[in-house]
């Protein structure tokens, strides 16, 4: 018999996802990925000045706000034809590479490692026995059996309280979990340690942006960043060096802690590598912009079909036309008010909720159905880590297979749940260089004598522009799209990363690729789903950003419904 599994909302995520599961014989067999929230952030933008609709777009979210921040002033940059000063450039492309470091340590630590790290199995680790583990991956100089007895000392004062707070409601003891007591002892220390490097990598953000979440220090065509290298109150080099030591830190921590750590866990959980691929085209675009035009890029990017790596063709610079003119939403099976399947620049949101109760119906979600050329695609670390490993980026290649040969695998692996793991810690490695050569770049122009940051827009012309802006953010690529009439916003649309995975099935019924990553997958206990979170959790949902909405009530509980 098959059995409905609903799990209301997922957690450890942002926002707010419901996920429902057919399971039969222990093995998932259909899928449906809702988001559950409504808020409606494009339709407030609607008749404002372009100029700043950045500062509303970036509150979308609270996770990636720089993303939006930076697609929304590129959107109005595209329409207008501005070009944007490469000293602008280079510390656009530092906060888009910290940003992205901060996030991808926070999702693989504190938002996915407990679905593979059972801590109150590390109460009974041997801290020694932990320490010789670490130190035979590793050259951490963190990894001695001081800080794992630490922190062995205050888990178990942790679990001794009976209050888990927010680990209580982590599957402990679960039969998927397989870890070693010492591997998830090494698991927890670092997952507190994690917290200090992501602290860096946003600090550098916000010395940067002036804060963080939310920065201040963009506009369109450019970037309101005073600089003088003399003057203590404008970005100047001890700021610049502060933020070039930070990266270097957080560098150190991804190669010498997340990366082992993600391959020693993954080493206990091959199987993972072959569940959980769905849908294998993928897309990504150029992203680092070095030039004050958007022709040269250090991050290629590009399409990817039937996980067929040989498909692959490279998108050379965000005017490809198929990438302007292929992409399309559908509201099939989404709740607005009409059947559509509308390009971005005619897209519409108009919401229409039609479920009731338990029963979602054939409308599900506040997501529309991203498609390219008609077809679900895959965005995220995945897709740009394939697209550099199809275009022999070196860095990429070389870090790929040193993992692929660490864990025993070949690139067909990669399309699988632990390959979102392990293309998000490549990608992480890649992003601390960008961030320190765009530091370099950044200096070295300065130091040529170009003082240039901005190149703002003081009057529109009259008469009706449409522009794009696109991003490569942490869960993959994201567009806003933007009709400017006579110097107002006519139509805003943003096509999120989030939205190209966690959206619906379209007009013909072809599964997003969060639904189509769940077929398949086992479950052994359907009133603990740890599997299914495991699947979901490596994309790193964002339903905030999916369907630019927040959960009011701020739940934290996991509500699994079987029936
Ligand atoms: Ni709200 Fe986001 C990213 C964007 S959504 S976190 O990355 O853009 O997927
Ligand atoms: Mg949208």
């Amino acid at each position: 018999m098959a059995k409905r599994v609903i799990i209301d909302p997922i957690t450890r995520i942002e926002g707010h996802l419901r996920v429902d599961v057919e399971v039969d014989g222990g093995t998932i067999k259909n899928a449906w990925s809702s988001a559950q929230m409504f808020r409606g952030i494009e339709t407030i933008l609607q008749g404002r000045d372009p100029r700043d609709a950045w500062v509303f777009a970036q509150r979308f979210c609270g996770v990636c706000t720089t993303s939006h921040a930076l697609a929304s002033v590129r959107s109005v940059e595209d329409a207008m034809q501005v070009e944007v000063p490469k000293n602008a450039q280079y510390i656009r492309n530092i906060i888009i590479a910290a940003h992205n470091l901060q996030d991808s340590i926070v999702h693989f630590y504190h938002l996915s490692a407990l679905d593979w790290v059972d801590i109150v199995s590390a109460t009974k680790a041997d801290p020694a026995k932990a320490a010789a583990i670490a130190q035979s991956i590793s050259e951490w100089p963190g990894n001695n059996v001081h800080e794992f007895a630490a922190a062995k000392e205050r888990l178990i004062k942790f679990v001794n309280t009976g209050k888990l707070g927010i680990f209580g409601s982590g599957y402990w003891g679960h039969p998927a979990m397989k870890l070693p007591p010492e591997v998830n002892l090494i698991a927890f220390a670092h997952y507190l340690r994690a917290l200090d490097y992501q602290r860096l990598a946003s600090q550098a953000v916000a010395v940067l942006g002036g804060k963080e979440p939310h920065i201040q220090n963009l506009c369109v065509g450019g970037v309101a960043t005073a600089i003088n290298m003399d003057n203590p109150a404008t970005l100047n080099m001890e700021r610049i060096a502060l933020i070039r030591k930070n990266i270097e830190t957080v560098k150190q921590f991804i190669d010498q802690v997340y990366v082992p750590d993600l391959l020693a866990v993954g080493g206990f959980y091959p199987e993972w590598f072959n569940y959980g691929a769905g849908v294998k085209n993928y897309m990504s675009i150029p992203e680092f912009p070095t030039d004050s035009r958007n022709t040269e890029f250090m991050d290629v990017g590009g399409i990817i079909t039937d996980g067929d790596l040989g498909s692959f063709r490279q998108i050379k610079d965000w005017n490809d036309t198929e990438l302007r003119s292929k992409i399309t939403e559908s509201t099939a099976h989404a709740w607005y008010t009409e059947n559509s399947v509308l390009h971005p620049w005619e897209g519409k949101s108009e919401p229409k909720y039609t479920s009731s109760g338990e029963e979602l119906g054939d409308k599900y979600t506040w997501c529309k159905a991203p498609r390219y050329n008609g077809k679900p695609f895959q965005v995220g670390p995945l897709a740009q880590v394939l697209a550099a490993y199809a275009a022999k980026d070196p860095k990429t290649v070389s870090l790929v297979d040193y993992c692929l040969r660490k864990a025993g695998l070949q690139p067909k692996h990669l399309h699988s749940t632990l390959g979102r793991h392990v293309a998000r810690a490549v990608r992480a490695s890649v992003l601390a260089d960008r961030g320190l050569e765009n530091i370099d770049l950044l200096l070295n122009n300065l130091a040529s004598g170009d003082r240039e940051y901005a190149n703002p827009i003081d009057k529109f012309k009259s008469g009706e522009f449409k522009g794009v802006g696109f991003h490569e953010a942490p869960r993959g690529i994201l567009s806003h799209w933007i009709v400017i009439n006579n110097g107002a916003i006519k139509r805003y649309q943003a096509v999120v990363p989030s939205t190209w995975t966690a959206g619906p099935r379209d007009a013909d019924n072809n599964m997003g690729p969060y639904e189509a990553s769940l077929v398949g997958n086992p479950m052994a206990n359907s009133e603990q789903p740890l599997e299914a979170i495991r699947t979901i959790h490596s994309f790193d949902p964002c339903i905030a950003c999916a369907v630019h909405t927040f959960d009011p009530e701020g739940k934290e509980l996991v509500r699994v419904k079987v029936d």
